[in-house]
């Protein structure tokens, strides 16, 4: 038998609509009216607000580690804005701003980074999984959810998101595979954020992206600016209306960076230097998008600056209602791995509510 080349049929495509500077390329550009861009302005600035906040409220010792997202506010409001209510969807832990979108409560976030439960309970009517910390373990329960619809047909798409070292661990090319050979409505969203905690991508993989990883699977992987919201909202537009039509599953690798620590427990100093964060800082996804409204007369500074209030007052009843309901209840751990309780974590529990009662009476005492 010779030995020859085998031609392969797939390319992986680019996308980049926005540049820094707000021109768009008007032959790409999507068509959203004036109160649509603005409900996903005020998404993008909500989910930097909240963040802010958040950083500032665990460096005063009143929330847990947390994974900021700021810098990928365009990846995770575009990839959620064309999601049904009657879809699926499968989170990152770094995309508070696409949970909210979906109707997770402001709350919720800060219970779940605080140890509650409460804050891994998808509210009622939400069609979503919770955030699974685990890294990379949560795309294959996509791929599995995509199976059972594709099996039931029922025109639903699921999609997952998650960061670019997921893409190294096996569970993940396993869901990259199922949802391949099942042709399984699956939209999976790369948040190459270009880190790792502290490993960068060329440690990552050899591969050139991480769209081209598709294609060893049978479908197409797109690369896309991460930070333009409107290549996010047509390639993911496309993603989920070809997975509705029964035409398979997508690969989108949101090309974007963390601009914070991965969690509030490491310092990014040590391992990338400022010049790099400051390159970034230019191709801000809020700042071009700000100007592309302005270009486009969809607002003007002081409409912005009014989106700004209105979201501060957001978060700030967010927090309020947060610390309300925030009320330490450690024998809560022993509540929710099994419906009912071992005899051992029974006994285990009756000690620790005992311990608990006689460290009360103690303080009570003193
Ligand atoms: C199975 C598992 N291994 C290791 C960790 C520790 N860990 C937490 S986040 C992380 C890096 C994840 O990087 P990436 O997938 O690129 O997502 P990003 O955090 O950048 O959004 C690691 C190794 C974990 N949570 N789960």
């Amino acid at each position: 038998m010779p030995r020859r080349k085998l031609k392969l049929q797939h390319e992986v495509e680019e996308l980049s609509i926005l540049d820094v500077d707000g021109q768009v390329d008007t032959a790409l550009e999507p068509a959203l009216n004036h109160d649509e861009l603005l409900r996903i302005y005020r998404a993008m600035v909500l989910t930097r607000e909240l963040d802010d906040r958040m950083l500032k409220m665990q460096r005063q010792g009143r929330i847990g580690t947390f994974a900021p997202c700021r810098g990928q506010e365009a990846t995770q409001i575009g990839y959620i804005y064309p999601m049904q209510k009657e879809d699926w969807v499968v989170p990152s832990y770094r995309a508070p701003g696409a949970q909210i979108w979906r109707g997770w409560h402001l709350e919720q976030i800060l219970l779940f980074w605080n140890g509650y439960e409460e804050g891994a309970r998808t509210p009622e009517g939400v069609n979503d999984l919770p955030v699974a910390i685990p890294v990379g373990s949560h795309p294959i329960l996509a791929a599995g959810i995509g199976m059972g619809m594709k099996l039931q047909g029922t025109k639903q798409v699921v999609l997952t998101a998650f960061g670019d070292g997921s893409t190294s661990e096996g569970d993940v090319l396993e869901a990259f595979n199922f949802a391949g050979v099942y042709q399984a409505p699956v939209v999976f969203v790369c948040e190459n954020n270009q880190y790792a905690i502290s490993l960068p991508r060329a440690k990552q993989t050899r591969a050139e992206t991480i769209a081209q990883k598709a294609l060893a699977f049978g479908y197409d992987g797109i690369k896309v600016d991460g930070n333009d919201v409107l290549a996010m909202i047509v390639v993911t537009t496309e993603a989920v209306n070809k997975a509705r039509r029964g035409d398979g599953p997508t690969l989108i690798e949101a090309f974007t960076y963390r601009m914070q620590m991965h969690t509030t427990a490491d310092d990014p100093k040590k391992y990338r230097s400022d010049e790099e964060v400051k390159e970034w800082e230019k191709k801000c996804p809020l700042l071009r998008f700000e100007k592309y409204l302005i270009n486009k007369k969809a607002a003007d500074e002081k409409l912005l600056q009014e989106i700004h209030q209105d979201v501060i007052d957001e978060v700030q009843a967010g927090l309020e209602r947060f610390e309300k309901c925030c009320v330490p209840q450690p024998d809560k751990l022993f509540d929710y791995t099994y419906a009912q309780l071992t005899p051992e974590l029974q006994a285990q529990k009756e000690e620790f509510l005992a311990i608990l009662a006689q460290r009360d009476s103690r303080n009570r005492k003193h």
